[in-house]
């Protein structure tokens, strides 16, 4: 039995700080049996919170979660969700409510439904993604609460809902804090809401939590598997089917209701040219829960990065989680799609999902399309590297994102932080996430990006303590645009480490259809110019096995003010918002042509 495989199975460290009704993070929710909470939403405005705070900053018995109603004539309620507005769930508040483009603090959201209960089944309540911090309530009883905005969570709501109507409460804010994971500031738009699913998933009393399928990473004709029971229940049977290979075998759950189970099987590869995912049907207490699933090898030698055992240069591009036409927050199938799409026609076979994970739909549309994902967490900039909530904080999202991208074949770096300032806090902070990292899943590669910020002589030297830590040497570095412009075809680098080198962003910016000559600050000619000279340069990297250049499309930043020019748009995109390809876009595709 693999040392990896219990690792994965057992991240109780950091469970015994869930609240009590908060459930592990049910796998491949996508493919279980659920009811879809999505749709409209009665919301309510409330900046000074004054639905969970009386008068006294206390936090009260009768809040907005009550959803309260006039039950004589004299009552006094001073809310009303019915009476309230609507907006879109999954959906971010700024851009369907033009008051609240730049709010940010709380906004309560409910949503009434009649369910009837099947005796013996339970309830989870399920949410993709709210952002940041909120507080759940079922028909007025609190259900949990949960900080971060980019992870998924569930909790048991069984003895909460009743048959006939009910309703579910949450309580939303996006305020920022200096503790918080991302910290105070990012150059991203704060969409705040219920931004993705929001779905009942109904299971049996003893179900089948989670679970790994992959191969081994040496030997592509070892195949493991994992599952975990909701409980630690010995003696029970687990199914695992893949009709195309064959595939037929039933497991006995270990007294911690665990399977680890491991043999030999000829999957074809998934790669990029071949996308292939299996139909995997794993059955357990007369349920059957279907997943596709693609089995491939990724490590290093050296500096060079292996995908199925032969060398792989990454053509990646990085790209925010954001739609379209200022549409706001992406959170379908059909909004990853249009973006992804764009990078594969930028010829990319690797995309950086940036800086935090992105929803399900879209890293699974990314492994049908036979795009590799690096996946990240916001350990963004500046974080309160000495204080434990944070720590504790940032781990939970670093558990949360392995635990429901898992299994996906396309993810093959898990990304632990960006442009961190260097410090023993720092590096205390970072190494233990990346231990962390390494006991949930030890089948991926580790990463961060750093930073070079400047050069002697012309020398780029990377010098960051945090290499030992990660497997695979990431940085971002800004040549030609916040430093050292014209000087990119006299740089050299120096990239001390035994490992590959991935430059997780260069670039500039330019406003589509704005022409000029290529030293002029914000044409496209500029950033044309900057491509040329940078990938000629990057050419000259020792180890380099790939790049995403910063950024696929132009998106919203409340940090990029300047009129006519940016009007709150980081406007790095070789795509306009919409869609309009620069001339920078010409000289990336065309490098990667090559590669
Ligand atoms: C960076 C950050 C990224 C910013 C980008 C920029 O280094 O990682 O989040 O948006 O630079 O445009 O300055």
């Amino acid at each position: 039995m693999r040392k990896f495989l219990f690792a994965i199975l057992f991240p109780l460290a950091s469970l015994s700080l869930r609240a009590a009704s908060e459930a592990s993070l049910i796998g491949n929710v996508l493919n279980r049996q659920t009811i879809s909470l999505n749709g409209d939403w009665h919301y309510i405005v409330d900046i000074q919170e004054e639905g969970y705070y009386d008068y006294r900053m206390k936090p009260m018995r009768w809040g907005f979660f009550m959803n309260a109603k006039p039950q004589k004539p004299e009552d006094l309620i001073e809310y009303d969700f019915d009476a309230s507005p609507t907006m879109k769930v999954p959906g971010d508040w700024n851009t369907q409510d033009p008051r609240l483009f730049f709010y940010e603090g709380t906004v309560w959201f409910e949503r009434s439904f009649h369910y009837t209960k099947t005796p013996g089944r339970r309830v989870l309540l399920y949410f993709g993604g709210v952002n940041y911090d909120s507080h759940i309530y079922v028909n007025g009883k609190k259900a949990g609460h949960h900080t971060g905005g980019f992870t998924a969570f569930n909790f048991d709501v069984t003895d909460e809902m009743k048959d006939g109507e009910n309703f579910v409460v949450v309580k939303v804010d996006n305020k920022r804090h200096a503790d918080a994971v991302p910290t105070q500031i990012f150059d991203w738009w704060n969409y705040g809401g219920i931004t993705r699913d929001v779905l009942l998933v109904e299971v049996s009393e003893h179900y089948l939590e989670n679970y790994t399928l992959r191969i081994d990473n040496q030997d592509f004709k070892r195949m493991e598997f994992s599952a975990r029971l909701n409980q630690a229940l010995a003696g029970e049977k687990v199914r695992l089917r893949i009709p195309e290979l064959k595939i037929d075998k039933t497991f006995e759950t270990n007294p911690e209701g665990v399977v680890v189970a491991s043999w030999k099987a000829s999957p074809k590869l998934w790669s990029p040219e071949d996308p292939k995912l299996y139909h995997v049907e794993l059955i357990y207490n007369e349920e059957t829960l279907t997943d596709e699933i693609g089995f491939r090898s990724i490590r290093t030698e050296g500096k060079k990065l292996l995908l199925n055992g032969r060398p792989i240069f990454l053509k990646g591009i990085s790209m925010h989680e954001e739609k379209a036409y200022g549409g706001g927050r992406a959170n379908s199938t059909s909004d990853a799609h249009l973006l992804l799409s764009w990078a594969k026609e930028l010829g990319c076979n690797f995309v950086r999902f940036a800086h935090y994970p992105h929803n399900e739909h879209a890293v699974r549309e990314a492994e049908r399309m036979g795009i590799l994902l690096w996946s990240e967490i916001p350990c963004y900039w500046t974080i309160a590297w000495t204080n434990e909530s944070t720590y504790q904080n940032a781990q939970s999202q670093l558990r949360d994102m392995i635990l429901r991208d898992q299994n996906r074949a396309n993810i093959i770096i898990w990304s632990i932080a960006n442009e961190t300032p260097h410090s023993a806090e720092r590096d205390r902070f970072l190494s233990r996430l990346s231990t962390y990292a390494r006991s949930l899943d030890s089948s991926r590669l580790i990463s961060m990006a750093m930073e070079v910020t400047n050069a002697k002589n012309y020398v780029n030297r990377l010098n960051d303590n945090m290499n030992q830590y990660v497997d695979v040497v990431s940085f971002n570095q800004y040549v030609g645009w916040y430093r050292d412009v014209n000087d990119a075809p006299k740089m050299t680098w120096e990239i001390p480490y035994d490992k590959p080198v991935i430059v997780s962003e260069f670039g500039g910016g330019a406003k589509y259809g704005l022409h000029g000559e290529k030293n002029q600050r914000w044409t496209e000619e500029f950033q044309e110019n900057l491509y040329k000279e940078n990938v000629a340069m990057l050419d000259k990297i020792d180890g380099l096995a790939g790049t995403t250049p910063w950024i696929l499309k132009d998106f919203r930043s409340p940090r990029r003010v300047l009129p006519g020019v940016q009007d709150y748009y980081n406007m790095k995109g070789l795509f306009s918002d919409k869609g309009e390809k620069k001339k920078a876009f010409f000289v990336l595709k065309e490098w990667y042509e090559k590669k």
